[in-house]
């Protein structure tokens, strides 16, 4: 197949998604053709199946905001056309669906019918989508996708809570590729983090006030105070600096790094014995199966998608959103047997495989097929 793809090139987790799943399409035979304004983080190789089309927006003095989803569905229409795509797959409603929509319109005045397959992932929905500003685009260009998919059936439940949606929504989890994320002797790494053997707990994210970064640290502080201990905190963003200043009032600093982002995170997960994701928020959470992948419980809240798939009592715990004691208490019961930590290691792995990139690959490919033979049944009709 010919597989557009819209994202955003960042390191959120819906950019890491559609990047990786385009490489994975692409290593299968497909031809994958990225339409993002800069070059995906993880897009920096040579691939004969992979393609990559910049969305350059002209900042004309006029433009006090440059019409960025015009731009967008203007490239589609020409990659689409030139490249005689069979699908375009777009990831996060906003502004993707509906430039998508607009698009496939213009693309119809040519005789060329493009199925657009929306992926939801998350603060697409619970927070930019249910905003009233873009409350009615979000719906509409929801409705009028050809084919939906979400990271969770949570996120799936939200959705039709949230907005009027008269369509199908398929539930794809997020994936891991075991290859790349999988426990790596790094023991010298180890040693010059926790000298004297002491626990490494870990947080990875972009530091979004959704994330509740500062209940990683609260956590870490009560989890210090019993069992010797080291905090990595992997990531940037603008909940950063409150945490460093909590680190400092609360007298953990000595024993907390912040490591901004860092590309090869499965090494860092490879040291680690607990990974922490207390967030407000959070469609599927795909830096904890990243850490489960690597043999590392997880202890979260239990918001969202995330029970469906850290479990409790097996891969991890699971609280309430704010519950800082009870994740904290249930951390220090997992960290303080060798014992039980080593068990709960091997349940997190093995739930991680259920996830497999092997596994939902298929159902990304049969989902286009099926869309795209929906969508030639519908013109024919
Ligand atoms: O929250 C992020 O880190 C970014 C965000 C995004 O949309 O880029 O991630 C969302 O998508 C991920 C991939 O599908 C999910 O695993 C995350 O749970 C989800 N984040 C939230 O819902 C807060």
């Amino acid at each position: 197949m010919k597989i557009g793809i819209v994202c955003y090139p960042t390191f959120g987790g819906s950019g890491v998604v559609a990047t990786e799943l385009g490489k994975a399409l692409a290593d299968n035979g497909h031809h994958v053709h990225f339409i993002t304004y800069n070059q995906p983080a993880r897009l920096d190789f040579f691939s004969e199946n992979l393609f990559y089309h910049e969305v350059a927006v002209s900042k004309y003095p006029l433009f006090d905001y440059p019409p960025y989803e015009l731009a967008l569905a203007s490239r589609m229409v020409d990659v689409v056309r030139f490249e005689q795509l069979d699908v375009l797959h777009v990831h996060y409603a906003i502004p993707h669906a509906s430039a998508a929509f607009m698009a496939k319109q213009i693309l119809a005045t040519y005789g060329i019918h493009i199925p657009v397959i929306t992926t939801l992932h998350g603060t697409d929905i619970t927070l930019v989508g249910n905003d009233r500003t873009y409350k009615p685009v979000v719906t509409f260009s929801i409705n009028q996708s050809d084919g939906v998919t979400a990271v969770s059936q949570h996120l799936k439940d939200d959705t039709y809570r949230f907005f009027e949606i008269t369509r199908d929504i398929k539930v794809i989890y997020n994936f891991i590729d075991l290859k790349r994320f999988s426990l790596k002797p790094r023991d010298h790494f180890k040693k010059a983090i926790a000298p004297n053997g002491e626990k490494i707990l870990v947080h990875t994210s972009n530091f979004r006030k959704v994330k509740r970064t500062q209940d990683v640290v609260r956590m870490f502080a009560k989890i210090n105070a019993v069992i010797p201990s080291k905090l990595l905190m992997v990531g940037d963003g603008q909940e950063r600096p409150e945490c460093e200043q909590l680190c400092r009032d609360l007298g953990v600093g000595d024993n907390v790094r912040f490591l901004g982002k860092q590309d090869a995170v499965e090494e860092i997960l490879s040291i680690s014995d607990l990974f922490m994701m207390p967030s407000e928020s959070e469609s599927f959470g795909l830096a904890a199966l990243e850490a489960m992948a690597c043999k590392v419980p997880v202890i979260s809240s239990n918001a969202g998608g995330l029970p469906e798939l850290n479990i409790e009592g097996e891969t991890g715990f699971l609280r309430d959103i704010g519950d800082v004691d009870g994740m904290a208490e249930r951390a220090i019961y997992i960290l303080q047997d060798d014992a039980r930590l080593l068990q709960f290691k091997e349940n997190a792995l093995a739930r991680a495989k259920l996830f497999d990139l092997a596994l939902i690959l298929p159902q990304y490919e049969n989902y286009y097929r099926q869309i795209i033979e929906e969508s030639k049944a519908k013109q024919s009709s």
